[in-house]
């Protein structure tokens, strides 16, 4: 997989669309910035949709790196690179994925929680629910119950929206779920929570409303969830 010296003179336009997908991947396994951010831009000029390059390009490549990682053949210098250069490609896509001229759908705060810096994930769900028309408040990473709250307060969201990548981490947005219930905010917010080590009976285990899949699937869940709602507060 890592980089040999052709690669050096490797012109990424002469390449099919399949070998160029292979080579951003190859790139990102790498952490070359520059190319992964060039790979992206030439496959936008070809017409591909920006969801499809995040998808098959961006995190196919992710992928490769946490198999690798899991399996002790990359650590974690290689892998914070890895991740450098897929947000680097990420920033190419996000004004595409986030231009929508449609009216707010809703209110989303959406954080990392404690003790947990893994943010490719929450970022991408983020750019993906501004895409669809929701305002998202993105707190960041090692995001405490404290400063969920204090968001909650002062943005006042429909969705508040947590991610883990860490077994050690994801029992905490169980206390965050607790917090909420103990300042009396649970019931007006839609909790969804996201992350790979996460699954959907443990979503409901510690009260959240529903499990997130991926990018995609936590829009759907939103929207649907929202509609809901509203229904039930006209029934009412
Ligand atoms: Co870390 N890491 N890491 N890491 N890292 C994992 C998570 C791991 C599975 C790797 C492995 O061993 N295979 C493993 C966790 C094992 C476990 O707990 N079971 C692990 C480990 C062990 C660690 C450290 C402890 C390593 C160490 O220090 N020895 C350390 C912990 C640091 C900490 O957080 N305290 C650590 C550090 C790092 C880096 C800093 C090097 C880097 C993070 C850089 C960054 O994010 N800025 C990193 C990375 C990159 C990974 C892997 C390789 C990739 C994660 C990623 O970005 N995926 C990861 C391996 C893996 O996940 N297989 C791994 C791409 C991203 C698009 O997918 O984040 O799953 P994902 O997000 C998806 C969905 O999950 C979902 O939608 C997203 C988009 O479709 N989703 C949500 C996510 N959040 C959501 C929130 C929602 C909804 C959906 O809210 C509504």
């Amino acid at each position: 997989m890592s980089g040999n010296e052709e690669d050096d003179d490797l012109d990424l336009r002469e390449l099919n669309d399949e070998e160029l997908v292979e080579q951003i991947q190859d790139d990102l396994y790498d952490g070359l910035k520059e190319e992964v951010v060039e790979g992206v831009e030439i496959l936008l000029e070809r017409g591909w949709e920006p969801y499809k390059v995040l998808t098959e390009a961006l995190v196919g490549g992710m992928k490769i790196v946490g198999d690798d990682f899991r399996d002790g053949i990359l650590f974690v210098p290689e892998v914070l690179l890895a991740a450098n250069a897929m947000k680097a490609g990420m920033e190419v896509l996000r004004p595409l994925l986030v231009e929508t001229g449609a009216p707010k759908a809703g209110k989303m705060v959406i954080a990392t929680v404690k003790g947990d810096i893994h943010d490719i994930g929450k970022n991408l769900v983020a750019m993906m629910m501004e895409g669809a028309g929701f305002e998202v408040i993105n707190l960041g990473i090692n995001t405490d119950a404290e400063e969920f709250l204090k968001a909650v307060e002062e943005h006042n969201p429909d969705i508040l929206g947590m991610s883990a990548l860490l077994t050690t981490t994801m029992p905490y947005m169980k206390t965050v779920i607790e917090e909420l219930e103990k300042a009396g905010r649970r019931d007006d917010l839609i909790v969804l929570v996201g992350g790979a080590p996460l699954n959907a009976d443990f979503a409901e285990a510690i009260g959240a409303d529903a499990y997130c899949r991926d990018a995609a699937v936590a829009v759907d869940t939103a929207k649907e969830l929202l509609k809901r709602r509203h229904n039930q507060r006209a029934d009412a």
